[in-house]
């Protein structure tokens, strides 16, 4: 079986805070590779094929415009259950709750804007993660 790969971003909130490399180090010190990464101002469009799954609920447009206010980067991680891995390195989807250790408990909380701004984004599932990554890395 070929090793398994996710795609993770730093959301803008992390761009933006100057935390990339810290997140970046967290994800090599756990001894994942990186595959491929890049720096990406999205548009709407591409910001909708990636978070299809949430269209239609009262947190995606807020969501899409919050995604909007920066740059992100773009990771493809490889690595034996990566995509458990990864998210169970970066929390809960709620940083207030998350688990101090976690990315998103280290770093995050609520600025306000509920869970929004929580930093990183991984891959849910095998196939969620072909998906992401075709959309991020073409
Ligand atoms: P995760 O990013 O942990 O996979 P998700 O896929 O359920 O979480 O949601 C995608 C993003 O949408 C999440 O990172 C932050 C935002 N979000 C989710 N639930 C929300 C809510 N109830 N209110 C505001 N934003 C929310
Ligand atoms: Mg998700």
């Amino acid at each position: 079986m070929p090793t398994e790969e996710t795609l993770v971003l730093v959301k803008p909130d992390g761009v933006a805070r100057g935390l990339t490399g810290a997140i970046l180090a967290r994800i090599e010190a756990k001894g994942y590779t990186i595959v491929d990464l890049r720096l990406i101002h999205p548009d709407r469009k591409h910001l909708a094929q990636h978070y299809a799954e949430h269209e239609g609920k009262p947190f995606y447009e807020p969501l899409i415009d919050f995604m909007l206010s920066g740059p992100v980067v773009a990771v493809r991680l490889s690595g034996e259950r990566v995509i458990e891995g990864f998210r169970s390195l970066a929390g809960k989807t709620d940083p207030t709750v998350s688990a101090p250790g976690t990315i998103r408990g280290d770093y995050g909380r609520d600025w306000g804007t509920s869970v929004q701004q929580n930093l990183v984004h991984g891959s849910d599932s095998p196939e969620s993660a072909a998906r992401e990554i075709g959309i991020w890395f073409d």
